[in-house]
């Protein structure tokens, strides 16, 4: 394979990384360096210079070296750190590409990684989450997956799985000697729906996973002038949107995030409900609507008492979410409402002076019901290994079917092959038919 160069560092700081990666890594940077890199020891740092054509000094620099197969591709690799001007950036680049070098495609590193062998697909996507992670939350999920988290529980249902095929293809090949016993449906059966049981559980971590990676969304809802903005900008501690005693000020929706707990929420303030002939104001309270039917959470503001109809207008609404109900301003009345029909919580609240604020996020925080997150907990974050795993399950749930309705073995173990396939596809590993003739002499002593 070619060997092949990038920038690996951010612009703009004072050094940035040159990565080379390929058969001819080394000797290609050997070319362009003023000192020989060539004989050098695997993971060992050199102090030496990078030369243009001219032979005249383009940075001094750092080189790290290391020989495959012990890199993060695999290949021979080499890291330039250099001073971070563009301009020495893209000259050693340059050279480099002078020198047989090509210049990488977006994730070819950690393709190569893939390809060979240093890491699954799941730990290869794992990668580029942990690289965008912004908070503990989406750190700690991503981190566990390039860990190989995914990948040992993936692996112990395949094991699980292969049981079960085993078994079936036990019934195939010895169909004809009834001297010998098998393992009865029912037990089938029970494997079958125990490993459902744990895809299943599986599939169900995904709204965590994702609502982690991309911030929790939360709604602030309520009438025009309650103060929704004025609990934005508290909340964000920012002049994020604009604050007025104006009726109608916010038109459009604004939505920032902030992180409460090491837990990322993507706020959405929104435009305040009324009735309105104003055209623009109307589209901005369709779209308070969108915001809402979007959020996992809602706040919902007021500063007078809400009547029954509204309350029990937003309630249907938030169907399914999480509804927090708060009364805001009570700088100046703290009056105690009566909401006997309202059974959440009321929280009060003065957004401008910022009291209760910390009792509110609390509140937000309790409302998003993070689940505890060990070490060990598989969190699945990747909208295409939600996709395999629900492939996994139809397949499965056919299995299952199959297995009720006695029908011959060779069909159900047609839809076992499908479940693999479709959790292989998370890994990246293909399972072939010998893996699991392998697996019936290695587990299994015919005729017990
Ligand atoms: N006294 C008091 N005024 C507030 C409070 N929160 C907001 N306001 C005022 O209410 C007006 C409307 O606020 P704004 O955030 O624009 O309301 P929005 O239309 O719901 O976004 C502004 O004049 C704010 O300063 C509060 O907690 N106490
Ligand atoms: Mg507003």
């Amino acid at each position: 394979m070619s060997s092949i160069c990038a920038i690996a560092t951010a612009s703009g700081g004072a050094l940035a990384v040159i990565r080379v990666s390929g058969e001819d890594a080394i000797s290609i940077v050997d070319s362009v360096c003023s000192k020989s890199i060539e004989n050098l020891p695997a993971n060992t740092v050199t102090y030496t210079h990078i030369k243009d054509e001219n032979n005249s000094v383009v940075d001094e620099v750092l080189v790290s070296i290391f020989r495959a197969p012990h890199s993060y591709t695999g290949e021979n690799s080499v890291e330039i750190s250099c001073h971070g001007s563009t301009y020495i950036i893209n000259k050693v680049l340059a050279l480099l590409v002078e020198h047989g070098c090509r210049m990488a495609l977006p994730g070819e590193y950690t393709q190569r990684a893939f390809l060979n062998g240093k890491m699954d697909l799941s730990q290869a996507e794992a990668v580029a989450d942990l690289i965008a992670s912004t908070n503990q939350a989406s750190h700690h999920v991503a981190m566990s997956q390039m860990r190989g988290n995914i990948s040992t529980t993936l692996s112990k249902l395949r094991e699980q799985l292969l049981h079960l095929t085993t078994l079936l293809e036990l019934e195939l090949d010895f169909a004809d000697h009834e001297e010998l016993e098998f393992a009865d449906r029912t037990e089938l059966l029970e494997l079958t729906k125990k490993i459902e049981a744990h895809i299943e559980k599986l599939t169900l971590t995904f709204q965590t996973g994702q609502a982690l990676k991309l911030g929790i969304p939360v709604a602030i809802v309520g009438k025009t002038n309650v103060g929704k903005s004025t609990l934005l900008n508290r909340l964000l501690k920012d002049d994020r949107a604009i604050v007025s005693d104006i009726h109608g000020t916010t038109r459009d929706t604004i939505e920032d995030t902030i992180t409460i707990r090491g837990v990322q929420f993507r706020f959405i303030d929104t435009a305040g409900l009324r009735q309105t002939t104003d055209e623009v104001e109307q589209i901005g309270i369709q779209r308070t609507y969108a915001a809402i039917e979007k959020a996992r959470i809602v706040l919902w503001l007021f500063d007078q008492e809400p009547t029954e109809d509204e309350f029990f207008d937003m309630q249907s609404r938030c169907e399914g979410k999480k509804l927090l109900v708060i009364q805001n301003k009570v700088d100046l009345i703290d009056a105690n409402y009566n909401l006997s029909s309202i059974n959440s919580k009321l929280i009060k609240l003065s957004a401008k002076h910022g009291t209760n604020i910390e009792q509110l996020e609390q509140a937000i925080y309790e409302a998003a019901n993070i689940p505890a997150l060990n070490d060990s907990d598989t969190i699945v974050t990747n909208a295409r290994h939600y996709e395999a795993l629900c492939n996994a399950l139809t397949s499965l749930q056919r299995v299952e079917q199959g297995l009720s309705s006695n029908l011959p073995c060779d069909l159900i173990a047609e839809d076992l092959r499908l479940v693999l396939s479709s959790l292989g596809e998370i890994t990246g590993g293909t399972i072939t038919s010998q893996e699991t003739l392998n697996n019936i002499f290695k587990n299994f002593c015919v005729g017990k």
